[in-house]
């Protein structure tokens, strides 16, 4: 399996909860390697152009709302395969039907709050990372 980067955000409600270690603890221990980091004031230009798929959705206003109220902090990962064993590591999008086991399921219970941000393909990891870091990671 190809190594690959992918961009993880530690979302505003994570870090209110000062659970932004715990959430890095799980993730090195499944042997990914933190790249980069930085912690970020997200502004509305920034939540709109990283959510803009989700710009029709019903949700949408919420969650700009959600992803500006606070610090983010923003990592790159990289490992064997990193993009889909964060997502699985992070769990489904709802916190009520995340797995015990996974972040989501462990410590969220409910959506926007659901702590942790991954990217959900190669490509839409090269677009984020560049979004989030430019061409630092080139
Ligand atoms: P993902 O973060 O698991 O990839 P997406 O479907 O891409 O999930 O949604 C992006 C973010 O939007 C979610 O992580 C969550 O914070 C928020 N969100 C998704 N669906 C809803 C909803 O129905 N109500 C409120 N917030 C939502
Ligand atoms: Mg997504």
């Amino acid at each position: 399996m190809a190594v690959e980067r992918t961009l993880i955000l530690i979302k505003p409600d994570a870090m209110r909860r000062a659970l932004a270690g715990e959430i890095l603890r799980r993730f090195e221990a499944r042997g990914l390697e933190l790249r980069t980091a930085r912690l970020v004031r997200v502004d509305r230009d920034l939540a709109e152009r990283h959510y803009a798929v989700h710009r029709e959705k019903p949700f949408f206003g919420e969650l700009v709302e959600f992803i500006t109220s606070g610090p983010t902090l923003a990592l790159v990962l990289e490992g064997e395969g990193a993009i889909a064993t964060c997502r699985q590591t992070i769990g489904v999008t709802n916190p009520a039907d995340a797995a015990p086991g996974s972040i989501r399921g462990d410590l969220a219970l409910s959506m926007p709050d659901n702590l942790v941000h991954g990217s959900d393909s190669p490509e839409t990891a090269a677009e984020e990372v560049a979004l989030w870091f430019g061409d630092e990671l080139a």
